[in-house]
């Protein structure tokens, strides 16, 4: 398999974590989202959305969005699971994922920020307030399920980490490129903590990734 990413993508990030905890180290494209090689014609023939992750099989299929790659991985390499085993579990799993992956993040992808101060003139400053006021949104739910629900335990559902942790710790790395004040969310700090002290989510940090600047 063949995994196209760029260290600081939070979603390929959610991908490096799965891939990880599956044990599966796939050989790796860097796609550099600051000089627009997601808009290069080879990787927009792969992909045309031009986003990454996108994960080459092998046999030659090309996956694209994140959590469709996560939960691909998660059946077609069984272990250990990424989803609980009920579905009344699943949809809360599902959904605390989805709460990051479809209402925070895109409102923080490089496109839109581009779009921010590009076409409509934001300042960086700006730019950098709706970036923050998005993930606090987000977090300020996040925190209330998380901290109130009996179902959380060490990770967001229980005692293994799933696609809703998958999700949460690359949202926090990028929420604090914009210096964030993360102390209103001691849950959220509390189940990343207990994540990223498994290699899997330590290793998959964009820091240690090799195409880190
Ligand atoms: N929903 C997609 C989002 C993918 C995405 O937004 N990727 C970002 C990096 S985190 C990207 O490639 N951005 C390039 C751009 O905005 O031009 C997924 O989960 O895979």
């Amino acid at each position: 398999m063949k995994l196209y990413d760029y260290f600081r993508s939070s979603a390929a990030y959610r991908v490096r974590i799965a891939l990880t905890l599956k044990g599966l180290a796939p050989e790796r494209a860097f796609v550099h989202l600051r000089r627009g090689a997601q808009r290069a014609d080879d990787y927009l023939a792969l992909n045309p959305q031009g986003l990454v992750p996108s994960l080459v099989t092998d046999t030659g299929e090309v996956l694209t969005q994140s959590l469709a790659i996560i939960e691909w991985l998660d059946e077609v390499y069984r272990e250990p699971p990424l989803l609980p085993s009920t579905a009344a579990e699943r949809v809360r799993v599902r959904a605390l994922a989805l709460a990051i992956a479809c209402d925070i993040h895109p409102l923080n992808n490089t496109r839109v920020l581009a779009y921010l101060t590009g076409t409509l003139g934001a300042t960086d400053a700006q730019k950098d307030g709706w970036y923050r006021y998005w993930c606090d949104v987000g977090f300020e739910a996040l925190e209330t399920r998380l901290g109130r629900e009996r179902a959380t335990g060490a990770f967001c559902h229980g005692a293994t980490p799933t696609i809703a942790d998958i999700c949460l710790v690359p949202q926090l790395a990028n929420s604090r490129r914009v210096d964030l004040d993360l102390t209103p969310y001691p849950t959220l700090l509390r189940i990343e903590a207990a994540c990223l002290a498994l290699p899997a989510f330590a290793n998959a940090a964009p820091a240690k990734q090799p195409d880190a600047e």
